[in-house]
């Protein structure tokens, strides 16, 4: 049954519905919130309130470039063309019913219609809880589930993936869920053009949409940002990569996912006054078009797309010149890639290191070139309290510093990382110190500048290119097939991803199945296609380490060595 709204999606106090588990939201200790509203860094204001100032200071401009999923068109909206469509999207889902603080899960491809949904979900005071294009049924079940979400927000058919029934099917699967809007309906048309009407603005200091973490152990939790502490991350992002009113920002990675979402992304080109352009796809051919066409200034994108673009740009007709700025991140994008990227496309390397959680470290466009082409960058703030502690220990706390210049933990702390996961609160008492230092489980070296290279990780997941897999989720996939008896997912090295996933598998007494059966078995418990084994090897028993029973983790440092050395 549908429990309705939270009490007050902002308070900590809040224990939510019996079936949540912990607080919704944990909040920054009073004195530090001060601390930031006085710095500035929190300044009282909404993403609705926001928008309404940029399309006063910009009204004329273009916002939003992209491929409308009514139309198939491509479409140009100026700043007031894309604020009142917020407006009347707000009224429209409020006139069917989403209620402020209600949650509605986001599934959108990057279409146009993306950028005015999101501000109309949260002028309605609603919480976005996004996700990929590339989740599936359990995926999708889970976020909806957890968050108890009151409606979801989707296209229909796109890619040769049916949207809306993969929608409609998790609403009838998860109770809370009351509505499913399909983005090029004619029903959403019509909710599209109603009439506008002033509706409360949220509280900036109370959650205003959930992200979701790349996970470790087990499913994706989900990440509460407010108002406040996201927009001080625009704002700077915005002036660290030097964004300006005549910038063309391309969005070439999922539009929902937080690194182009807001570094710079999404929101930092529009606090610019700049033009975002939504590319349908990330490949080199469709990317460098929109360059051409649209003189696009600045891209974000992940190490292996920068490789094959690197590749592309050797032969391709289209003019770059206009592109200025390449920002790198999700994963490492080592040396010999930093290298060729600006003699290739003719364009300044910007490395960025971020996460969901909050922090993120870019090198700085005017960095000597040494410092870019080696390290991750440095903090937004100054307020981001960094330290690097010792490794070995999984409780090590921020006072366990390593010496300088030696790898360690990274901990983190500051005005726009967050203190605690939604609804979490065991799996909070771990990831964070008690002293609200959130563990990244990022190996890293600090610099005497300031600046961090990211050496490794001490988390349980695998960074497949930028996106995360946490083996422990894919394990509890396979282990569901009838001739699994156990199974261990580790990353392995790869030239292209970084790393890709092989799935050690024991079978039960007398069963062989196939690698391909159970590649297949894992994509139809509904997974996203990333998530999949690469490999899948089979072994009569797994090795014991020391004493006792193998733990998962040791498990998988063993295996993850077997596959590096044999
Ligand atoms: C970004 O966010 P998430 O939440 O998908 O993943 C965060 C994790 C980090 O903890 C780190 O393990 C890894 O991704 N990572 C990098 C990296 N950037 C992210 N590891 C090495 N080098 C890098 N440059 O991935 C994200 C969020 C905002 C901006 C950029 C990336």
């Amino acid at each position: 049954m549908n429990p309705g709204p939270a009490a007050n999606p902002g308070s900590a106090v809040n224990p939510g519905p019996a079936a949540s588990s912990g607080p919704d939201f944990t909040p920054w200790p009073a004195e530090e919130a001060a601390r930031y509203r006085a710095l500035g860094h929190w300044r009282g204001q909404t993403f609705g309130t926001w928008l309404s100032g940029l399309a006063a200071a910009y009204a004329g401009r273009t916002a939003v470039v992209g491929v409308s999923a009514a139309t198939g068109e491509q479409v140009r909206w100026t700043y007031a063309e894309l604020d009142e469509r917020a407006h009347r999207l707000a009224a429209g889902f409020a006139a069917r019913g989403i209620e402020a603080g209600e949650r509605v899960l986001v599934q959108l491809p990057n279409v146009a219609e993306y950028v005015p949904v999101l501000f109309g979900l949260w002028r309605a005071g609603a919480l976005p809880v996004f996700a990929l294009p590339a989740h599936r049924h359990s995926e999708l079940v889970h976020f909806a589930s957890h968050a108890e979400a009151a409606a979801i927000v989707t296209v229909g058919e796109h890619e040769r993936h049916d949207y809306a029934a993969e929608a409609h099917s998790v609403a009838d699967e998860v109770a809370p869920v009351r509505r499913v809007f399909v983005v090029g309906s004619d029903e959403f048309a019509e909710l599209a053009a109603t009439e506008p009407r002033e509706l409360p603005d949220p509280d900036p200091g109370a959650p205003a949409f959930l992200q979701l973490s790349g996970g470790s152990t087990g499913m994706s939790k989900l990440i509460p940002r407010t108002h406040d502490d996201y927009l001080y991350s625009v704002r700077e992002s915005a002036r660290i990569c030097r964004l300006r009113p005549d910038s063309v920002y391309l969005v070439v990675l999922p539009a929902a996912h937080n690194y182009p979402m807001s570094s710079p992304g999404i929101l930092g080109a529009l606090h610019a006054g700049s033009t975002v352009v939504l590319s349908p796809r990330p490949d080199a051919d469709t990317a460098f078009a929109l360059v051409e066409s649209e003189g696009v200034t600045m891209c974000g994108v992940v190490p292996p797309l920068a490789a094959a673009w690197v590749q592309a740009a050797a032969r391709t007709t289209r003019d770059l010149s206009t592109l200025e700025v390449l920002l790198v991140g999700g994963a490492k994008c080592g040396r010999e890639l930093a290298e060729r990227i600006e003699p290739a496309l003719g364009c300044r390397l910007q490395q960025v290191f971020g996460m969901a959680e909050g922090l993120v470290f870019y090198t700085r466009l005017d960095d000597p070139d040494e410092l870019v082409l080696s390290t991750q960058g440095r903090p937004i703030s100054l307020d981001d309290e960094i330290r690097v502690v010792n490794p070995d220990d999984p409780e090590a706390s921020a006072a366990d510093v390593v010496e300088p210049g030696q790898a360690g933990a990274l901990l983190t702390r500051g005005p726009y990382t967050i203190r605690g996961y939604y609804r979490a609160a065991e799996h909070n008492a771990t990831a964070f110190t008690a002293d609200g230092f959130y563990r990244t489980g990022d190996l890293v070296r600090l610099h005497p500048s300031g600046h961090v290279e990211v050496v490794g990780r001490v988390k349980e997941q695998i960074n497949r290119g930028g996106e995360k897999v946490a083996p422990e989720e894919v394990e509890n996939h396979l282990m569901a097939h009838s001739g699994v008896l156990d199974a261990a997912l580790v990353g392995v090295a790869d030239a292209f991803l970084g790393e890709r996933t092989c799935a050690y598998v024991v079978p039960v007494d007398g069963a062989e199945p196939a690698e391909a059966e159970l590649r297949r078995f894992v994509r139809e418990r509904g997974v996203a296609a990333y998530k999949v084994p690469d490999r899948v090897v089979l072994t009569a028993e797994f090795p014991t380490t020391g004493v006792g029973k193998t733990s998962k983790r040791e498990l998988r440092a063993v295996l993850a060595d077997q596959a590096k050395n044999g």
